[in-house]
């Protein structure tokens, strides 16, 4: 094997689910570091982490190594499967329990796209367990293709594994303050995208400017005709696997706003009809959610006008923000971009480019596995 001079530093993800985890994860450590051209710098605490995809399989233990290697990429991806190889590691199915699994995640700043090799791996971002690791190891590092650390691609995570399931719609959904611009940021990505775009039903929903206008026992009707149009354009078997969708809201909005407009008796009817509902609505693969500040928001709110949002006051809003940060403190259900609007402008093509690769890297895009 030709090994260069040019010292490179790599990361290397580590990963077990049948035997003495902790002991093979150990060896491999030592069988990389005995190679020619590789040392072993670090290595993170170990992770204990369900299996990705919630299979009846034992749980993994995980880890990161960071190396120094004068081996290319292909030999060190060579090497390790070498190494899987001599401890026992049997390749037959993907995603079959195993004694070790090593993964090349990093190799320098380098993006790879070969056949045979992804670099930066390519769902490194979707998994906590590598993230902590390489936390430890370099908060700081920045992954190559997206342009964040690893510390900030962590905090979209929320603590949760996730992955990219082609058999899932491919949802994202903006959610935010009124006036926060969701609307017109996921029109900008559907358009961008070629794709679906699902829009709340508020304009079409006959209840709504009696509710309004006061006639507080509507309330009910008008929060299941949103609930029912949700359950529609969301419905699970309407979306087509793999296929990329964006909407203007999440899910949960409805709740929040069910509990601000209806009266105890009229929640009460409401919500179980909003648990039916929420079983049948397909889950969000990447929520972008755009953080403004009350105040920013009732500027844009008198600013564009709408008859039904003028009667919107500063403390309104500040309650429906304390419910979002609520609902987005406790999220688990995927990863979470969040878009501080005072920074983030969607009509700047430099920044909407920026998002939209971000949004590559958390769906499914079959392009990619046709190369
Ligand atoms: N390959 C391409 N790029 C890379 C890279 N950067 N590093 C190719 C390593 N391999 C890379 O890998 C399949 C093919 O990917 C190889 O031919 C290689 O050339 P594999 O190791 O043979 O198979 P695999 O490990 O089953 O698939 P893959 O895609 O590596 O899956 P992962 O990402 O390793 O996921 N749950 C928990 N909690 N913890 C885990 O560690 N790991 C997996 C496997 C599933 N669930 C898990 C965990
Ligand atoms: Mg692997």
């Amino acid at each position: 094997m030709q090994i260069s001079r040019k010292h490179v530093v790599a990361y290397i993800g580590l990963g077990g689910n049948l035997g003495d985890r902790a002991r093979y994860l150990a060896h491999a450590v030592e069988r990389m570091d005995k190679m020619d051209g590789i040392t072993v710098l670090q290595v993170s605490d170990l992770i204990e982490t369900e299996p990705l995809d919630g299979a009846e399989e034992p749980c993994y233990l995980n880890a990161v190594a960071a190396i120094r290697t004068r081996l290319q990429p292909d030999q060190l991806l060579w090497v390790l499967h070498s190494i899987e190889h001599s401890m026992g590691r049997i390749r037959s199915e993907r995603w079959q329990s195993r004694t070790i699994d090593l993964d090349l995640l990093l190799y320098g700043d380098q993006v790879i796209h070969q056949e045979s090799l992804r670099v930066p791996h390519p769902q490194m971002h979707l998994r906590s367990f590598v993230l902590r690791g390489l936390c430890q190891l370099d908060a700081h590092r920045v992954h190559p293709i997206l342009g964040e650390t690893v510390s900030s691609l962590a905090d979209r995570l929320g603590g949760g594994d996730f992955f990219i399931d082609p058999d899932r719609p491919q949802l994202i959904s903006v959610a935010g303050l009124i006036g926060a611009g969701k609307t017109t940021l996921a029109r900008l990505l559907a358009a961008r995208f070629g794709c679906e775009l699902i829009i709340e039903a508020y304009d079409t929903n006959p209840y709504l400017p009696k509710v309004c206008a006061g006639q507080k026992e509507l309330a009910l009707d008008s929060q299941l005709y949103f609930l029912h149009s949700r359950r529609e354009q969301l419905a699970r078997d309407r979306l087509g696997a793999g296929e990329i969708v964006f909407s203007d809201y999440v899910f949960e909005k409805d709740r929040i706003f069910a509990r601000r407009t209806l009266d105890q008796d009229q929640y009460k009817a409401y919500e179980p009809q909003a648990v039916a509902v929420e079983s049948q609505v397909t889950p969000p693969v990447l929520v972008l959610y755009l953080e403004a500040s009350p105040s920013q928001c009732l500027e844009r709110i008198h600013r564009r006008n709408r008859p039904y949002e003028q009667g919107m006051t500063l403390p309104s809003l500040e309650t429906l923000a304390c419910a979002y940060q609520t609902v987005f403190s406790q999220w688990r259900q995927c990863p979470v971009i969040r878009l501080d609007i005072s920074r983030f402008d969607c009509f700047d093509k430099l920044h909407l480019d920026w998002l939209i690769r971000q949004v590559w890297a958390y769906v499914y895009c079959p392009d990619e596995e046709e190369e």
